[in-house]
């Protein structure tokens, strides 16, 4: 055992551009469960995440918010229901935190980008090309996926502007042949998609834009100003900053790097399987031992987004059904490397049939059982049967090495499975010894119920030492309620049976997890949610406006006249559209068809003056022609989407051109 040997693990730190969720949470309690599972094995750990605050998004926010970039940020981290606030009701055992515009960092990025720069690994250029604000990443037109984001798949615009670069493609061989030929990025199947992608794709690796002047909430380059460093380059430093890298805050680099290992969510695999090994190698630094992209939860088959209303609240869950229950759900549910539906269903299920029924009935069971036929401590006599222990106490004492297979390949899920088989044969063992058959002749079967009953306390700890990482909490519980002291509780006795001294304490303490009313609940949930989605969304949302100019004449080519209503009728067979029949001025009517029937009815509209286009070409809907097309303002309310005709003063007369 590598006793004491440091290790170091990271989360990606997260942007506090709006409220965490559950995906969020999600990397962060995989993250705490191997940080504890290390230290249990007697590591000392460094377990970092933090918040990554810079960029044009949060500058943006801010503004809207009508404060400044810096208060903005300070009343997401640190404000109650903030980032620490989440961190600290998921029992997340953090042993640093960074912030991005913490002194240090700052101090550090700047000699950090200084020392590229006189490498001649940064250099000044000038950027054209295409930007996708929300994720804040530059993209040649090549990269574009349907001329939208690759990442995002949300519309990107031109730009253009004096920049600083960084010579990625210098060190596209060494990255190639990291991703390639070392277990660098894991899962394997997220290797292909990079070095295809972004490696060995039509022009090679990019040299990667790395400073902007558009904006000014970044670290500024110190040599050149108007220029801050973008924030992937600012951000993917924290990691070493962190330990003291460039700075006298913290003395830790040696003791820590190069990391054991980055977990990070898939999209964002980019950064750290590319330019952080590349700028790692520009700096002369030893790189780190693993990236782990792990996959989305999305939520009833669908992305997680604020804009659709369907984030899942890790508070309301945790309030609900425990933290711990919340923890166990996600990493027991979903292979880490792949993407996972969270639905409520699952999570009640879940609890149910692991927690409540399996875990849960195992423990209140034995320890009900102590009590009842030995107040609590099991007599020093216990009659062994090998036939009936032995499948019980093989399977527990080799559970840790199973487990520890699983848990170095951060295979959560399974190392989870393998203690569930245990729990389950543990409960079986119940029912092949009966003890209440047992209890009824004390006298001749007192020391073999003693057997059972310790056999069963100890299967109980092995379990509860192994569960720990992913329960800090209630296996704390389960420890005093079984009796077992701190030397019960460790790494090496999970390994060990009989460790238990037969006369421990044994108490049946509170029920840990209770069964949940399924029905009931769910209804609950539905309820719960549908209303946070309404209050979550925006009162009122608009279309971003379009970044792409139309020159004028391409403009003025567009006839916008009025027109009156003379006849508005539901098309048959169609729940959208309305025919129009209207008068443009010209003495002959014209014909429109639109999909606005779910707004309007058709009689309402009878004498009314709109606005329409008249000169598009005619199309066929439902077998009808539409000359033309009539406007409309459309919003999102509360997630509904609006649409209001455009009407003008009856004054108007119909014909009227609109320029
Ligand atoms: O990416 N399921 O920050 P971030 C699983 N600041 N994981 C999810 C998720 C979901 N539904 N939604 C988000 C950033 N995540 C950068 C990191 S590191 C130097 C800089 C994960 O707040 C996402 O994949 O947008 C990412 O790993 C993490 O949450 C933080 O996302």
């Amino acid at each position: 055992m590598n006793e004491k040997k440091p290790y170091y693990i990271t989360t990606p730190i997260y942007y506090p551009s709006g409220k965490l969720h559950i995906g969020h949470a999600y990397c962060t309690v995989a993250t705490d469960a191997m940080a504890r599972y290390k230290r249990l094995q007697g590591h000392e750990v460094m377990f970092l995440t933090g918040t990554d605050e810079h960029g044009q998004k949060i500058e943006d926010k801010a503004r809207e918010a009508g404060v400044t970039p810096q208060q903005f940020v300070d009343n997401i981290v640190a404000a109650p229901g903030g980032v620490l606030d989440l961190w600290k009701l998921m029992n997340i055992s953090y042993d640093r935190f960074i912030r991005t515009t913490d002194d240090y960092h700052v101090a550090a990025i700047q000699k950090i980008f200084k020392a590229m720069y006189d490498k001649g690994d940064i250099y000044k250029g000038s950027y054209k090309g295409k930007y996708c604000k929300p994720c804040e990443s530059f993209w040649t037109e090549s990269q574009l996926v349907d001329g939208k984001c690759p990442d995002c798949g949300r519309e990107v615009m031109d730009a253009e502007e004096e920049a600083y670069f960084f010579r990625a493609s210098k060190y596209a061989g060494r990255v190639r042949e990291l991703l390639l030929n070392t277990d660098f990025l894991e899962p394997r199947s997220r290797v292909n998609e990079m070095v295809n992608n972004f490696i060995d794709c039509e022009g090679g690796l990019q040299d990667l834009c790395v400073s902007r002047t558009s904006f000014t909430w970044g670290v500024p380059v110190d040599f050149d100003p108007g220029h801050v460093v973008y924030v992937w380059l600012d951000a993917l430093f924290n990691y070493m900053t962190a330990l003291g890298y460039q700075n006298d805050k913290y003395d830790e680099v040696e003791k820590f790097w190069p990391a054991d290992v980055h977990f990070v969510g898939k999209e964002i695999v980019r950064f750290h399987a590319i330019y952080w090994p590349a700028f790692l190698m520009s700096m002369d630094l030893p790189l780190p031992k693993k990236v782990y992209g792990h996959g989305w939860l999305n939520f009833n088959g669908d992305k997680m987004s604020k804009s659709k209303g369907n984030v899942v609240d890790p508070y309301l869950l945790s309030e609900r059904y425990g933290v711990d229950a919340l923890r166990f759900f996600v990493l027991r549910t979903f292979p880490f490397g792949s993407d996972g539906n969270f639905t409520n269903e699952l999570l009640i299920q879940t609890i149910n049939t692991d927690l409540a029924n399996d875990l849960g009935n195992l423990v209140s069971r034995t320890t009900a059982m102590a009590e009842k036929y030995f107040g609590g401590r099991l007599p020093e006599a216990r009659q062994a049967d090998p036939a009936l222990d032995e499948p019980l106490t093989a399977l527990v004492t080799s559970l840790r090495g199973r487990y520890e297979e699983q848990m170095e390949k951060f295979q959560f899920q399974n190392a989870l499975e393998e203690i569930f088989k245990v729990i389950q044969r543990a409960n079986k063992y119940i029912d092949e010894n009966a003890p209440w058959a047992l209890a009824k002749d004390m006298e001749a079967n007192g020391s073999r119920l003693a057997a059972v009953l310790y056999n069963l306390l100890e299967a109980v700890r092995v379990c509860a030492v192994l569960l720990t990482p992913f329960m800090p909490e209630s296996c704390g519980k389960i420890f005093d309620q079984i009796g077992a002291e701190e030397p019960a509780r460790t790494w090496e006795s999970a390994a060990k049976w009989g460790v238990l001294p037969a006369a421990a304490a044994v108490s049946k303490g509170e029920n840990l997890f209770p069964r949940i009313d399924a029905e009931k609940e769910l209804a609950e949930l539905e309820r719960i949610q549908e209303e946070a989605q309404k209050t979550a969304l925006p009162e009122l949302e608009t279309e971003p406006l379009n970044p792409e100019n139309v020159d004028f004449d391409t403009f003025c080519k567009s006839d916008f006249r009025a027109v009156k209503v003379k006849h508005c009728e539901n098309v048959k067979k169609s729940e959208k559209l309305l025919r129009f029949t209207l008068d443009d001025g010209t003495g002959t009517d014209r014909q429109i068809l639109s999909g606005i029937a779910k707004w309007y009815k058709p009689e309402d509209l009878i004498g009314k003056t709109l606005v329409a286009i008249v000169n598009l070409p005619p199309r066929k809907m439902m077998g009808l022609d539409s000359c033309g097309m009539l406007i409309s303002a459309v919003h999102t309310e509360k997630g509904e989407e609006k649409l209001n005709l455009l009407m003008v003063d009856d004054a108007i007369p119909a014909g009227a051109k609109l320029c």
